[in-house]
């Protein structure tokens, strides 16, 4: 085995998807849970995984923008990025993650906030909630965030900063229809692929 390692530091969104990243990179037919109230990640967490002989290490951080904590411990923003600032020189690359179907004012701060940021490192965005895009429906994701009114003067390499995932969910299995789900699970298959192969 080659010792090629790859460490990613996942930032984003409560809510957004970064803890499943992960799961899916390492099992693309990963069921994700029913989304819980509150924001799950609380503190810097480090997840490696092994796909193709490459070691993965990624970093899922705490999400930004949920004040409403189910354990009355308010993890604000500005800790949430004190937190990212102590681990990102560990990190080669930092992947911000927001929802493809739901581009709402926090996903775009968040592509903001990280824009020129942590200035010499690789900064890619992944756009979840993917699993029934086609290739215009990424096309059109892309030029919506090229055509932003906030995000045109922006660093990022359009399209290849841009990638895309999708998962299928516990609700895609309650519902079971087959052939959605294979439609979907094709279609997280490639995206999965197409982010290995152009990651490294
Ligand atoms: N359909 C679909 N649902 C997703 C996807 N990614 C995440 N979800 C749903 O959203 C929920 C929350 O996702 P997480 O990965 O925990 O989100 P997170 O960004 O880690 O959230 P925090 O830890 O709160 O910051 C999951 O349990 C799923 O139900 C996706 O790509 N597609
Ligand atoms: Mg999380």
């Amino acid at each position: 085995m080659n010792n090629k390692q790859i460490k990613i530091l996942l930032v984003g969104k409560t809510r957004s998807g970064k803890t499943t990243f992960p799961k899916i990179l390492e099992n693309p037919d990963y069921i994700a849970p029913k989304a819980t109230l509150f924001s799950s990640t609380k503190t810097p967490t480090v997840t490696e995984i092994i796909v193709d002989e490459t070691k993965y290490v990624f970093c899922d951080t705490p999400g930004f923008g949920d004040l409403v904590k189910n354990d009355n411990k308010s993890l604000s923003n500005s800790s949430t990025m004190k937190a990212i600032e102590n681990v990102v020189d560990q990190y080669d690359t930092i992947c911000i993650v927001v929802s493809s179907i739901n581009l709402d004012d926090e996903n775009i701060e968040s592509l903001i906030q990280f824009d020129t940021l942590f200035g010499n490192k690789r900064k890619i965005i992944l756009a979840t909630h993917a699993e029934s895009f086609d290739e215009k429906d990424q096309n059109n994701f892309i030029e919506s965030l090229q055509n932003h009114n906030k995000l045109h003067n922006l660093n990022y390499d359009y399209p290849n900063d841009v990638f895309f995932i999708g998962s299928l969910t516990e609700d895609d299995m309650i519902s079971a229809y087959e052939e959605s789900n294979n439609f979907k699970k094709n279609i997280i298959k490639d995206m999965r692929l197409t982010f290995l192969a152009n990651i490294n």
